[in-house]
């Protein structure tokens, strides 16, 4: 039985006070039995954030960081960091990386090898862009996305990932990918995870859906076999509008 995980992606959103005021509204309404919640916020929020959810089960994810521990790399953030600060999830590839970032697959497979060198979780994100999809292609670009991420790591560490499916052209676009079609998606993801790890393996990872997912569409995608919950931007950002999303995934 694997446990859904709402994951809110904050991106460049919130002051460090409006931060602090929303895990306020939230506590003791999302802690749901069963149900799994992460907020990944900015990096200048995290501290405060781990701070503000002691005592809860709401844990707190870093959106990105370095594929090093450390070094002269100006600005970075790395998995060390964040670890020693107490985060316990990190996104790594999301498309707005991929696009903005230069984030490659290869860098992409290098953060999830240096997320569990530090006991972090990686969220892997994952999709193809309009195109690719009107061209037919959607699979072949998730097999390329997907073997390159797990590349050199090992059963044990596979069956924490958590992937994000997350069609490029249903980002903050309002134009979801519907709830079949992100499972055909995603079921595809599972057998791609079968022939690299086996069934026990396939069985456990969990994947979740992203892109344009909202209180009122959260329950349909839950509702399909495959889908273990979702990654939410815009929704995410305020408080009744996290917790429905997370009720909608009971
Ligand atoms: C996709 C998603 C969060 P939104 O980027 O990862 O954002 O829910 O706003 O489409």
């Amino acid at each position: 039985m694997r446990a859904p995980i709402i994951a809110g992606n904050w991106k460049m959103f919130k002051t460090v006070s409006e931060a602090k005021a929303f895990i306020e509204e939230i506590k003791g309404k999302v802690e749901i039995e069963g149900v799994e919640c992460v907020i990944c916020a900015p990096f200048t929020h995290l501290h405060a954030l781990v701070d503000a959810v002691q005592g809860t089960r709401i844990k707190i994810g870093a959106q990105n960081m370095h594929c090093e521990d450390c070094g002269a790399y100006t600005g970075e953030i790395s998995g060390v960091m964040l670890k020693d600060i107490g985060i316990d999830y990190v996104i790594v590839g999301h498309s707005e990386r991929r696009a903005y970032f230069a984030e490659s697959d290869d860098i992409v497979n290098k953060k999830v090898h240096a997320a569990f060198r530090n006991q972090l979780i990686p969220i892997v994100c994952v999709g193809e862009k309009l195109g690719e999809r009107e061209a037919g292609d959607t699979k072949k670009v998730i097999k390329v996305q997907i073997e390159a991420a797990f590349q050199g790591i090992s059963a044990e560490q596979a069956e924490q990932v958590v992937v994000a499916y997350e069609p490029i052209w249903a980002i903050g676009t309002g134009k979801a990918s519907t709830p079949q079609d992100a499972n055909e998606v995603i079921a595809y993801i599972r057998d791609l995870l079968k022939g690299l790890y086996g069934d026990h393996v396939a069985g456990a990872v969990r994947i979740q859906y992203g892109g344009s997912v909202k209180p009122e569409n959260v329950a349909e995608y839950m509702r399909q076999s495959d889908i273990d919950g979702a990654l939410v931007g815009a929704a995410s950002l305020h408080p009744a509008s996290y917790i429905q999303l997370v009720e909608g995934a009971k």
